[in-house]
């Protein structure tokens, strides 16, 4: 999207120094038809491939809603004023430290969003779209990290006056150091 939008930035700015410093630049195109080429003919296809593209990424962020059968890492991020915790249900034993979620790198994870007071929402801008905690329900949300490294998290949903500072980080590993993370932490 950010390459696409400077390519389309860079033609538009072109056009427009153009028609200001080439004499009778464009007079040859009668006007209706600059407005049936760069008004109709060049913005569908591209609105047309960013909304397909928004649905595809939609599909992948909201997936929890259907059942499937890829390999899931199923995480609860509870908020709560004004921090995050984080727990893992299927790895019995596991415990973490608040404010650090540690996952799997190349790994699809399944944020499962609650709060014990006011509604809070998950937001890891790198990693994808942010979900709405709320209290007594659970939402759910796709996230991914492709490689291992350090992102940051805040919470996205105006919660009081400790708003600002409700930050979390994920870490994410490779298997084996996801597999010490969560269990060194055990020991602590
Ligand atoms: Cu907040």
């Amino acid at each position: 999207m950010l390459w696409g939008s400077c390519a389309l930035f860079a033609l538009v700015l072109g056009l427009f120094l153009a028609a200001w410093f080439v004499p009778d630049f464009g007079r040859r195109l009668p006007p209706d038809r600059w407005i049936v080429w760069g008004g109709l003919a060049l913005p569908l296809p591209v609105l047309i491939a960013l909304t397909l593209y928004a649905f595809n990424q939609g599909e992948f962020l909201l997936k929890g809603a259907t059942k499937d059968t890829e390999d899931v890492l199923e995480v609860r991020a509870t908020g709560r004023m004004w921090e995050w915790d984080f727990s893992y249900p299927t790895l019995p034993g596991s415990v973490a430290e608040p404010g650090v979620l540690h996952i799997p790198a190349g790994r699809t994870i399944e944020i499962v969003a609650e709060s014990e007071d006011v509604i809070h929402s998950f937001w890891v801008p790198r990693l994808g779209g942010k979900i709405d905690a709320v209290p007594g329900h659970a939402n759910r949300l796709r996230i991914r990290a492709d490689k291992p490294g350090r992102y940051g998290g805040i919470c996205s949903e105006y919660c009081g006056t400790g708003h600002a500072g409700m930050r979390f980080e994920v870490r994410a590993h490779d298997e084996d150091g996801f597999v010490r993370a969560v269990s060194a932490e055990t020991s602590e």
